[in-house]
């Protein structure tokens, strides 16, 4: 197995240098074969110099030309990596440390062949948030609770970010027919995989609010996700065919 993790920045130069230490440990183990995309939206703050900087050869950065939301970032990330077919599974991961190395080797050890997906998960026995505020809890639990109900899929955690994807999933999918630009985008990759059949893992994951940087949440992500996954639960009522049409090629 060779995974690539994608890891989109926004403004993130100080904690994406601390993740990408983590990983070399964890690449120096020898035990677990990947490389590193960084996706960053023309950082201020120079994010993407400061990474090639470091001069990684296992680190490569997807230069796009403004900030232009997550869901945007990544599904460039997956266009790109599909590409080269050496990558057999792609991993999504936050750059800000919320996402630990640490759960890493645990998610690898749950993928299951053919079309599959791994989710990194808070809401489940083992898995735990640290430091974030209630209100963020919150929004995160009832966010998740919300999508689970209106598209009626049986997850713990489809609003986190710490995933790994088959390329056999991302290659039966219509990456360039989804909608999501902010963070509702996990709610739509989520919908993406069942509709696909795909083989669902729950992994208990530890996430560690940031302690670097300042988050890019915002009410408009908010509001996005809460139409969108109410758009997406009506539609699925009344057209199930035509929605998986849609997703699953
Ligand atoms: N490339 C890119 N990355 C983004 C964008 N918005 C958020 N991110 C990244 O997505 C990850 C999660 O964002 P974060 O602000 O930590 O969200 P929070 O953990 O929900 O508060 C971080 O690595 C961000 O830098 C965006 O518009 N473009
Ligand atoms: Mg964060």
């Amino acid at each position: 197995m060779k995974a690539m993790i994608l890891i989109p920045t926004y403004n993130e130069a100080t904690s994406v240098v601390e993740l990408l230490h983590s990983l070399k440990d964890l690449r120096e183990s020898k035990d677990y074969v990947f490389d590193v995309t960084v996706i960053d939206d023309n950082s201020p703050d120079k994010t993407a110099e400061i990474v090639d900087s470091l001069a990684l050869d296992w680190v490569f950065v997807l230069r796009r030309a403004k900030k232009d939301g997550l869901g945007n970032a990544y599904r460039a990330g997956f266009a790109h990596v599909l590409k080269d077919s050496t990558y057999d599974q792609i991993v999504t991961m936050d750059a800000d440390g919320s996402h630990r190395v640490l759960d890493l080797p645990a998610m690898f050890a749950a993928i299951a062949p053919g079309k599959s997906i791994v989710l990194g998960t808070r809401w489940i026995a083992g898995g735990s948030v640290v430091n974030w505020p209630k209100s963020r809890q919150l929004l995160s639990r009832s966010g998740t609770r919300y999508a689970s109900l209106a598209l009626g899929i049986k997850l713990a955690d489809l609003t986190g970010g710490f995933r790994i994807y088959s390329r056999q999933l991302l290659e039966s999918l219509n990456l360039t027919a989804m909608d999501a630009t902010g963070y509702c985008f996990q709610i739509e990759m989520a919908l993406a995989a069942h509709l696909a059949d795909a083989t669902a893992t729950q992994v208990p994951i530890t996430f560690v609010e940031r302690i670097n940087g300042v988050s890019k949440m915002s009410r408009a992500i908010v509001i996005e996700a809460l139409i969108e996954t109410t758009r997406w639960g009506v539609k699925r009522r009344l057209r199930p065919n035509a929605d998986k049409l849609h997703y699953v090629k």
